[in-house]
């Protein structure tokens, strides 16, 4: 046998990915009488880098899985598509005039290259593009929908404004105060948004996590971006007339209040602040209206506020408290106004010390509780110094207090979320057009009350805004003028003021506007024949990205509908995803977005089941090799392209998920790809190389026969759990049996062949046409196992180098101390100890340990 008969995996790579597209193999019918399978990735944003490892981890992680239920009869649906609108393509598109479509076009091109030569088993005749119109036209049909339901409505907001860039950013674009791409000075300003009514489902979404199948982490995370409380608003009367209603989590504590504060921006402030704190007052207001929330909260180093003057009174006892103004109060949560407890919460504990305001204990801690000097105790216990409550437990205690104020009028139970309407616009070039014209006060009043095809889509509530002191209004477009496209153009630049560069194609901006068809025409040309034409300017605002991410999944299952967003035969054979790979980093805001619109969908009657990802998993971060985030400037980049030119597409797939277990955050090794190189290689050496060994005519040893079907057991198990590190292992472990084995049947090699036709899809095809399989080994079915042929006292063994444990595995526990050897090194980290040493004793106990003791 010529041990170094090369393994030629580029033309074994090239030939069957040839054959797969030719043969259409991973093409998903929607119609089967197998049972459907539906396998989703978060799609990527086709960025000009191309992709990184973290992409083909994601990738490769759900393509095996995909390939496993493939071959175990499922109809699988594993699609891929482009969240291709973004800010990157168009800052390109400011400095170099190339359109952003082209430089999508080519990024596209190049990721679908590198995404074919991972050989993953996609079907790609239902690829979409969210810059697509044909696309886009559908995220337009939603957003028209949105307003319709008047779950769209703009507002003031104050943004994340980037003067450098000319662009509002989301928070997470802005960090430390600065824009993440380019590293910009960012600013709070005051801009006109199109804003989406995320709150009014607040409470199905909280509900709805409740039967996920998703990591606990990010069902937390979700829970507590929703940040559902309960408690009670509460009336103080001021001395001189008007009242103040807080909210509070905490009406146990209201003996307690000592003080009170409005958020700076509380509409009450003016009224109640006395002359001679005026000017106080006044600065104070100014210098909280530049600080954003988080500044005020979350990074602030001390508390600061001032006394308005006035006071106001507390309805349990009658006591007179102070009114103040502080920038940790938000206007945006609850009320914009407290009661202040400082006994009982930390912030108002502070507060209080800062300004001397006096602190009364009103609850007293369950026994045994230590409460550091110095500090509020902010849980629950009995009430004391609280009148006829004295001695009510907290949570009884409030809805007593809550019930005798609903008495007098001055409370009643209420319930706050930390979740805020969705801020959905951007100024930018490179996103979708909002589907919605403006009209003035005039032009509304003679049109909103007419039958057309506009005005029948108009929501009860009109969506207005003001400028200059005159009331615009909305008009969205009908069904016929949707999509409605990017105008071309070549002035990418910001229009500066606030608005996106839409705004600075006058002809596509100001039209006459048709209010049957929908249809735009340049007001610089003269007004069309008919009172169905009317004029109007367009939005220049654009969705943002999350837009077209929030709904592509539907897509895949009917990707070149021109009649609707998706048939009813699509929706009712696919349903949603079975499984949803992709990163713990989108865990709220994608997640949280693309599940609101799903109910959407489902109470337009679009979708028929109320949630879109009912199993979710996250595969782990891959670091680079020095144990840090992977990036550019550190020169630390594992470039997918490199590794399959040098060693294989098989190789790099069955390393990444060798790695580790697939959650787990690892770092990217060099040498660890060797490793399982030299296993692949031996596979193709036994299999395809030199393929004596491999017989019609063979009879199966018993231990053979044993391994073969503890590693179908075994990869079976460990393929449906996601454990394909460990897969691997139990693969090694039968390789190394073959090696010892005089003959072996063609049954049992195409068994093995099968296993691991998911992790190394390349070579398994190639082996499984030389063992004269037909067709393809990835609908060639599953091997099964006889249990008879397994034995099953296995024990967990400890393994150990120089006696450090290293890991443990699973063997026989009448092993021989070979095979013992043989677990230890298809252990990637003992593996690491061992190799490149000299053995100097082994040291076995059968059921128990092993211990190698290595020199060098
Ligand atoms: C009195 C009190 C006493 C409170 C006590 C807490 C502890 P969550 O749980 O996050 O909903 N609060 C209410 N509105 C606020 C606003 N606009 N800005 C800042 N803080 C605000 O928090 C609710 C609690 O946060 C409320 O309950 C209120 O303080 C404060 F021992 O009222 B509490």
């Amino acid at each position: 046998m010529d041990k170094d008969k090369v393994y030629p995996f580029t033309e074994i790579e090239n030939r069957w990915q040839q054959f797969w597209e030719k043969e259409a193999t991973f093409s998903a019918p929607t119609q089967s009488d197998k049972p459907k399978y539906y396998l989703l990735d978060m799609f990527p944003y086709p960025s000009g880098a191309g992709l990184h490892a973290g992409h083909v981890e994601n990738f490769v992680g759900s393509d095996v899985l995909g390939r496993y239920k493939l071959a175990r009869g499922y109809n699988v649906l594993h699609p891929m598509g482009w969240d291709a609108f973004g800010l990157p393509a168009e800052q390109y598109a400011v400095k170099t005039g190339t359109h952003p479509a082209e430089t999508t076009r080519t990024n596209i091109e190049n990721f679908r290259r590198q995404l074919n030569s991972i050989g993953l088993a996609i079907d790609w005749s239902r690829e979409v593009n969210t810059t697509d119109p044909n696309y886009f036209r559908w995220t337009q049909w939603i957003f028209q929908k949105l307003f319709q339901h008047n779950l769209a409505y703009v507002d003031e907001r104050p943004v994340n404004w980037c003067p450098a860039l000319g662009t509002v950013l989301a928070n997470e674009e802005v960090i430390d105060g600065k824009s993440e791409v380019g590293d910009h000075p960012v600013e709070r300003r005051n801009l006109r948004q199109w804003v989406l009514r995320i709150t009014a489902y607040a409470d199905r979404l909280l509900d709805g996590l409740e039967d996920l199948d998703w990591p606990d982490s990010t069902k937390a995370m979700q829970r507590n971006w929703i940040g559902r409380s309960t408690g009670g608003n509460v009336t103080f009367d001021l001395e001189e007339g008007d009242s103040i209603t807080v909210y509070t989590t905490r009406p146990d504590t209201l003996f307690g209040a000592t003080y009170m504060v409005l958020a700076p921006e509380h509409p009450l402030v003016t009224k109640l602040t006395k002359q001679d704190q005026e000017e106080a007052v006044q600065d104070y207001i100014k210098a909280a209206a530049a600080k954003s929330d988080l500044m005020r909260t979350e990074l602030a180093k001390e508390k600061t506020g001032v006394f308005t003057g006035s006071y106001a009174i507390n309805p349990v006892n009658s006591e007179r408290i102070p009114v103040w103004i502080a920038d940790y109060v938000l206007m945006s949560y609850g009320t914009g106004a407290i009661m202040a407890v400082p006994a009982h919460d930390e912030r108002d504990h502070e507060f209080a010390t800062t300004f001397d305001l006096p602190i009364i204990e009103v609850i007293q801690p369950p026994e045994g509780t230590d409460v550091p000097e110095g500090t509020a105790f902010t849980g629950v216990g009995t009430m004391i110094n609280s009148g006829e409550f004295t001695g009510l437990g907290s949570i009884e205690g409030k809805e007593k207090i809550i019930a005798q104020l609903a008495g007098s009028g001055k409370g009643e139970a209420a319930v706050n979320y930390k979740l805020r309407d969705w801020l959905f616009s951007r100024q930018r070039y490179w996103g979708e057009p909002f589907p919605i014209v403006w009209v003035d006060a005039a032009t509304w009043e003679s049109v909103k009350d007419r039958e057309t095809a506009v005005t029948r889509l108009l929501p009860e509530e009109p969506v207005t805004y003001s400028e200059n002191g005159e009331p615009y209004f909305a008009l969205p477009l009908p069904d016929s003028a949707l999509p409605l496209e990017l105008p071309q153009t070549d002035n990418y630049q910001p229009s500066g003021t606030g608005e996106s560069p839409l705004a600075n194609n006058t002809d596509w901006v100001n039209i006459w506007f048709n209010l049957e068809t929908g249809e735009g025409r340049p007001q610089s040309g003269d007004k069309p024949e008919g009172d169905e034409w009317v004029s109007a300017r367009r939005e220049t605002n654009t969705m943002p990205q999350w837009a077209g991410s929030c709904w592509y999944y539907l897509r895949y299952l009917d990707p070149s509908n021109a009649e609707a967003i998706l048939s009813e035969e699509a929706c009712d054979y696919w349903g949603v995803p079975d499984f949803y790979m992709g990163g713990a980093e989108h865990a709220v805001l994608h997640l949280l977005y693309a599940r609101f619109w799903h109910l959407f969908l489902l109470d337009l009657g679009v979708v028929k089941e109320p949630e879109p990802f009912k199993k979710l998993f996250h595969q782990g971060i891959i670091l680079g090799e020095d144990g840090e985030k992977m990036s550019k400037s550190r020169g630390n980049v594992a470039n997918p392209d490199d590794y399959i030119e040098s060693h294989g597409a098989d190789s790099l797939r069955a390393y990444l998920m060798f790695m580790g277990p697939l959650e787990d955050k690892k770092p990217w090794n060099a040498q660890g790809i060797e490793g399982v190189h030299r296993f692949l290689r031996k596979v193709w050496r036994e299999f395809i190389g030199s393929p004596e060994k491999i017989s019609a005519e063979a009879k199966d040893s018993p231990a053979f026969l044993r391994v073969l079907h503890e590693t179908i057991k075994k990869v079976t198990n460990d393929y449906e759990n996601i454990r394909y590190n460990t897969a691997l292992s139990q693969m090694m472990i039968f390789m190394n049996q073959l090696g010892k084995e005089e003959q072996v049947s063609v049954e049992a090699a195409r068994d093995f062949i099968r296993l691991l036709a998911p992790l190394a899809p390349h070579l398994a095809e190639e082996a499984w046409s030389k063992l004269g399989g037909s067709g393809s080994v990835a609908r060639a079915g599953w091997p099964e196992y006889d249990e008879s042929l397994l034995k099953t006292e296995e024990v967990s063994i400890g393994l150990l180098v120089n006696g450090k444990a290293r890991g443990e595995t699973m063997i026989h526990k009448t092993a021989t101390q070979e095979a013992a050897m043989e677990a230890a090194m298809a252990n990637a980290k003992v593996a690491a100890h061992i190799e490149g040493k000299q053995i100097v004793k082994v040291i076995y106990v059968p059921g128990k340990i092993l211990n190698v003791v290595v020199r060098g």
